[in-house]
């Protein structure tokens, strides 16, 4: 109880609140990407590299940029935290000041401490680099303050570190350089104990970013992978930590889009599971400016898994009363209509759903948004923010395209974007799925809706 109050005040003064009005991508104003998400203390935390623009005298323009890293955490998968900065490159002694290359991080718990495990570029001592391209920052608390050891932990070569620990207390790194690689920790967290052991069960093609955990008493090694033209997540399976592991197939395929680049993490939370991984939704043009998204992932009888698809919805229970965007939508009419960003020149705004009808169309033109809690208490007022110059009808009905409508917004025509306010003309407590169907009108945009 003691340690909850702590961090709820911890969170209060130190944080900022990323408000909870869409879903995927989960952190909406900067740029995330490689997340590793874990489950400690009763939220869940995930601990993203960090993607910026090129700095003005950094060389490479068409390539990774990142500084330091960030931590983020949430109880119910929705509203995100972020913990503000918890390390960062030029204060970390064994890395190279301004080398902008700290990628994909992990971090793991054991005997009161957690573990932040990260990849840099070392400096160069007489020339050469040090032994080591990974190192590890040690806190009290998930979220920090990390104070980084001087060193890179010796015997690491390579990039995108994961922390496993087995149920026997036994800790695992595994990492991508020469191939993906596993090799146990010694108790202290930060020695490497033994010699690191290439994971042969891996397919031909690029691979990075290797993820291990435990489900069902199975092992699962998973990573991105470049079957094709790009990455996609794929995995193995075996009865030890070290294997042997056996190929398994894929979690889920390389984006349809631009996006290179994958990377995942695989958690738990309240019994059901999820997959964290990346897209470049905020910056559709240069994809290595990405963000951190997260769907439900399930396992079949035999312990393998099923593919993800990726969504826009993501995962979790929006409330009524916040913002909701269905421009992150769980279904929608495949024509006549269309997703666009409300500012194409400051992504971070987020996107609009735009309806819009033709001469042929015949049929309703709508868009469906999935669990919508409305709560017990009855709300009056619906408000859609919308911009219509010809005006309209939009219907919100809940939980099928014909199913109660629960508020007709008669949209005046308007040049710009208003807030258009409403008596309900039904309420219905608990989660609803929302349909906003657009009755008459030549074309409506809608950046969200929401209920008081
Ligand atoms: O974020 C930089 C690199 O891109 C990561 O280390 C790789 O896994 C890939 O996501």
């Amino acid at each position: 109880m003691k340690n909850r109050l702590t961090l709820t005040i911890a969170i209060a003064l130190f944080s900022s609140i990323v408000m909870a009005n869409a879903q995927n991508p989960i952190i909406r104003d900067q740029f995330t990407a490689d997340p590793s998400a874990h489950y400690f203390e009763g939220r869940v935390y995930v601990y993203p590299s960090h993607d910026i623009p090129a700095t003005v005298d950094y060389a490479r323009k068409d390539w990774f940029v990142m500084e330091d890293y960030h931590v983020f955490s949430s109880d119910n998968l929705v509203d995100w935290v972020d913990h503000g900065r918890i390390i960062t490159q030029n204060a970390v002694e064994w890395v190279q000041p301004n080398s902008f290359q700290m990628w994909a991080p992990d971090c793991n718990y054991k005997d009161g401490k957690y573990y932040f495990y990260f990849p840099a570029t070392g400096k160069r001592v007489n020339g050469q680099r040090p032994d080591g391209s990974i190192g590890v920052a040690v806190s009290d608390t998930p979220y920090g303050p990390f104070v980084p050891e001087e060193t890179a932990i010796k015997g690491t070569f390579g990039i995108d570190p994961c922390c496993f620990i087995d149920d026997d207390g036994q800790a695992y790194l595994v990492w991508a350089g020469g191939g993906l690689v596993i090799c146990k920790l010694k108790d202290n967290m930060k020695e490497l104990d033994g010699e690191p052991v290439r994971i042969d069960a891996i397919p031909r093609g690029q691979t990075e970013g290797p993820y291990l955990f435990k489900a069902n008493g199975k092992y699962y090694f998973s990573f991105p992978w470049v079957e094709a033209e790009r990455e996609c997540l794929a995995y193995c399976m075996a009865d030890n930590p070290m294997g042997p592991y056996e190929f398994k197939g894929k979690i889920m395929e390389q984006h349809a889009d631009v996006c290179w680049t994958n990377h995942h993490s695989v958690v738990e939370v309240d019994g059901q599971w999820y997959l964290f991984y990346h897209h470049n939704d905020y910056s559709p043009y240069f994809d290595k400016n990405r963000s951190v998204c997260v769907d439900s992932l399930f396992f079949n009888a035999d312990g393998t898994i099923q593919e993800v698809k990726p969504t826009k919805r993501g995962v979790g229970i929006t409330k009524a009363t916040s913002q909701i965007q269905i421009d992150r939508y769980s279904d929608i009419k495949d024509t006549c209509t269309d997703i666009q960003f409300v500012n194409a020149d400051r992504t971070f705004d987020g996107w609009k759903v735009i309806l819009y009808n033709t001469i042929q169309e015949r049929e309703p033109i709508w868009v469906r948004y999935n669990r919508v809690d409305f709560g017990k208490d009855k709300l009056n007022t619906a408000v859609m923010k919308v911009l219509s110059l010809a005006g309209g009808k939009v219907d919100i009905r809940l939980d099928a395209i014909d199913g109660p409508t629960i508020a007709t917004f008669d949209v005046a025509g308007n040049p710009g974007w208003v807030e258009n306010k409403i008596p309900m003309s039904d309420f219905k407590p608990g989660v609803h799925d929302l349909f906003a169907v657009m009755t008459s009108g030549s074309c409506i945009q809608i950046d969200w809706v929401s209920f008081k």
